[in-house]
């Protein structure tokens, strides 16, 4: 993607995966970028503040399902892609109420598109056959799969938590919108991503703080869930390579070959940390030495196994062979290294950390209660 001329419109990017999506395509310099971002307990300004005040870049807090927001911006911005990271993400969270995965993951990517239909239908010539409104979704919407097999883009939807349904209702609606409309859409399926920005109620982000503060880390039933893990910014490549090559209407698998089970990749988490022993002495902050961060610590024995999580998809691996056909897209880093460069950055950002926690979440465990009491 050479242009200049590409303008961005990011959905949910003072989150994770479009955090580091915003900082990918301001970086590379690869046009104006506006972000829309609700900023629920997932997003944060701190993600991006680098970029605060850059001409290239404006932020905007708001509700994918605000219409009439939605409809002005559109209109102001005038995209070259629409890149819809907006959602609710996380399974536990959903499995205590779905409420919220519903409105936007459902109703908001709803309103999402048909103000995409109703700004693409406005444009002409080249502006209208450039536009491409992507939606990134997840391998979650497949179900689980047993000791064999792949997720493919034929493997038909079978969605198991509230959060895996409200992306493949989501998914659907991209799909109507391209086959009735002909909007131009093109759509990914990820597996489990990590790296820097990511909020600590996920798994590894999870695991390394309770590992730098010598807390224990939950683990889940028997522990030999897989999952296949992806370092964020190839995620990222992948996406950008679909906007500039993908064919509308196109859904393409993202995965990187990596299946663990959740015990054997703590242990090489744990093995990451121990490379970067002498940066954890250097770099953690005085209070927190204090309060107990140890570098030399066997963090293996701050396993500590918890009760599973209700309808928990046992192993997910994805077949990602159309995209690397057809677009070449493969990932840069393999799990070690991505990784290493993860327990880095995280070692090195730990005020990021302290700053998303404040006051809305310490690490408790989520997603029993309602299972419970039914
Ligand atoms: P995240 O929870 O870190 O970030 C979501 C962002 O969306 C936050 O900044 C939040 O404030 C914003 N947001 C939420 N509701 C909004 C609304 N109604 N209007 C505007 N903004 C809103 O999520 P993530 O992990 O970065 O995931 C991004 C996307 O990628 C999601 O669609 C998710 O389903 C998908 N995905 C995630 C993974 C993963 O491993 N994290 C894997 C595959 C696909
Ligand atoms: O504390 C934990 N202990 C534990 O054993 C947590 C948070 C998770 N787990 C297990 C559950 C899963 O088997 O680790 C595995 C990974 O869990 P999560 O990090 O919650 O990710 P997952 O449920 O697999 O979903 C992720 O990947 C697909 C993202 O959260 C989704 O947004 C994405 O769509």
């Amino acid at each position: 993607m050479t242009t200049t001329t590409n303008k961005f419109f990011i959905t949910g990017g003072a989150g994770f995966i479009g955090g580091n999506f915003v900082h990918k395509v301001l970086g590379a310099e690869l046009g104006p970028v506006l972000v829309l971002d609700r900023l629920t307990y997932a997003g944060h300004r701190a993600t991006l503040r680098s970029w605060e005040g850059h001409p290239a870049f404006r932020f905007v807090r708001g509700d994918i399902g605000d219409r009439a927001l939605v409809r002005q911006l559109l209109k102001d911005f005038q995209p070259t892609f629409l890149v819809n990271f907006a959602a609710e993400s996380h399974v536990d969270r959903s499995i205590e109420s779905a409420e919220d995965f519903i409105q936007t993951n459902v109703v908001g990517t709803y309103a999402l598109l048909d103000e995409a239909l109703r700004y693409w239908q406005s444009l002409k010539g080249v502006e209208a056959r450039r536009f491409r409104f992507h939606h990134v979704s997840t391998d979650e919407v497949y179900g689980s799969l047993g000791t064999t097999g792949y997720f493919t883009e034929q493997t038909p939807y079978a969605p198991n938590s509230p959060y895996a349904a409200s992306k493949a209702a989501s998914d659907h609606l991209v799909r109507a919108y391209h086959q009735t409309y002909q909007l131009p859409t093109t759509l990914t399926n990820c597996s489990n991503n990590y790296g820097p920005y990511q909020f600590p109620e996920k798994l590894i982000p999870l695991a390394l703080m309770n590992a730098l503060e010598g807390q224990p880390i939950p683990v889940y039933g028997d522990g030999l869930n897989i999952r296949d893990w992806l370092y964020v910014e190839d995620h990222c490549d992948a996406i950008l390579q679909v906007l500039a090559h993908g064919e509308r209407g196109a859904i393409y698998n993202v995965g990187g070959n990596s299946e663990q089970t959740n015990l054997d990749l703590l242990q090489a988490l744990f093995a990451c940390l121990g490379d970067q022993a002498d940066l954890i002495r250097e770099q953690s902050r005085p209070t927190v030495a204090q309060s107990g961060t140890r570098t030399d610590i066997d963090y293996r024995s701050l396993i500590t196994f918890v009760p599973d999580r209700p309808g928990h998809d046992r192993r997910y691996a994805i077949d990602s062979s159309k995209i690397r056909r057809e677009l070449g897209w493969a990932p840069k880093e393999t799990l070690r290294t991505g990784l290493a460069k993860t327990v880095i950055w995280t070692v090195k950002n730990l005020a990021w950390r302290d700053e998303v926690l404040q006051g809305t979440y310490s690490g408790e465990r989520l997603g029993q209660s309602k299972a419970a009491r039914d």
